[in-house]
């Protein structure tokens, strides 16, 4: 079924005529096609994007889905008030998380006559399930952040800054293929380490943990991983740590299938971390969707009540443990969720690296 059936099934289970969608990246999710400076009306029958003449040729060959594509010739709000009449929509959704306060007084001063409904999730609930061909762009991604991150380690010397290790990371990816970064590549050592988001410092690498959380972008699609090796040796706390990581981290992957409860996925590997006596050093939830956002539904954490995995959906396990003011660690993969089961969709070893430099 195409994106836009999947919408329209779900619009006829709501009593809206219509849902106005002015979030960019769930307008790209609707139609294929990355654009600004517009809107997308998707009606019980017909189906509009809204854009502007910059646009219209691009958006003419790449729009994917049975919509018109249109130039408004007058203030958009006046044209989406002709659009709601000719399409007799009484009720109108739009997106609330997108959506400023002044684009609100706006929209509801020219559609006298249309209930405006603010809703949330809706084209995001859609997106969580992955099409195979959105996971052939994630995993794509994904071999191309661990190929960076295979050919950088051997040329990490002592005395680079972190700044440049991440841009030499962030080259790599680029040279592989990927159109950009996933997000802001953290690269930190030593005490920075301790830092679950990091920034690199432009001073040279510490000794001890150095942790990587870093993905490439392909095609509008992110990845997400993070290694945690050591510069120089490890002593036994920090092998301590690090396993307890390691085994927390497996034994969420272990777990995590289909119909499995988020919730549970996240005490799986909480558990384990708490009970090795790092208590409180797990503050961060345990995963989170990875699709056309880096970060986007569902979530792996204690608040997800009896929300549980489905298939096609893609997640991060990542448990770290932090010990602030010292180091810290965290290990992370992507798992998608099958019919029946789940795979982790990473391939990059996790034993405990330690770079002799
Ligand atoms: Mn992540």
């Amino acid at each position: 079924m195409s994106r836009l059936d999947r919408a329209k099934e779900k619009l006829a289970k709501t009593n809206y005529d219509a849902l106005y969608v002015t979030s960019e990246v769930n307008q790209r999710y609707m139609t294929d096609f990355a654009f600004t400076d517009g809107s997308v009306l998707i009606t019980h029958e017909k189906s509009y994007v809204i854009t502007d003449f910059r646009y219209i040729e691009a958006a003419k060959a790449k729009v994917v889905g049975d919509y018109e594509i249109i130039t408004p010739d007058r203030r958009a709000g006046d044209f989406l008030r002709e659009l709601c009449r000719e399409n007799h929509v009484k009720t109108l959704a739009f997106e609330e998380g997108s959506m400023t306060y002044a684009g609100y007084k706006s929209l509801s001063s020219r559609l006298d006559g249309v209930e405006l409904i603010g809703v949330g999730g809706f084209v995001e609930d859609l997106r969580m399930y992955k099409e195979p061909g959105e996971v052939e762009k994630i995993i794509a991604a994904q071999r191309i952040a661990e190929q960076a991150f295979a050919e950088l380690l051997p040329e990490i010397k002592r005395g680079m800054y972190e700044t440049d290790i991440a841009l030499e990371l962030e080259y790599k990816m680029r040279k592989l293929g990927a159109e950009d970064k996933s997000f802001e590549t953290i690269a930190v050592s030593g005490s920075a380490s301790a830092m679950p988001h990091g920034v690199p410092r432009r001073q040279p690498i510490e000794n001890g943990f150095f942790t990587f959380d870093f993905g490439a972008l392909v095609d509008g699609y992110h990845s997400d991983m993070t290694r945690t090796v050591v510069v120089g040796k490890a002593d036994d706390e920090m092998k301590r740590l690090y396993n307890t990581v390691l085994e927390a981290q497996l034994a969420a992957e272990a777990v995590i299938t289909e119909g499995f409860k988020n919730a549970d996925a996240d005490k799986t590997a909480r558990d384990i971390i708490e009970n090795a006596g790092y208590h409180g050093c797990f503050g961060h939830s345990l995963g989170h969707g990875v699709g056309l956002e880096i970060h986007e539904a569902p979530g792996l954490h204690a608040h997800a009540g009896d929300m549980t995995l489905k298939a096609g959906q893609i997640v991060t396990v990542e448990p770290g443990i932090y010990i602030e003011g010292k180091y810290g660690c965290r290990i992370e993969d992507m798992m998608l969720i099958t019919e029946g089961g789940a795979k982790v969709l990473t391939n990059c070893p996790k034993e405990l690296i330690e770079l002799d430099i």
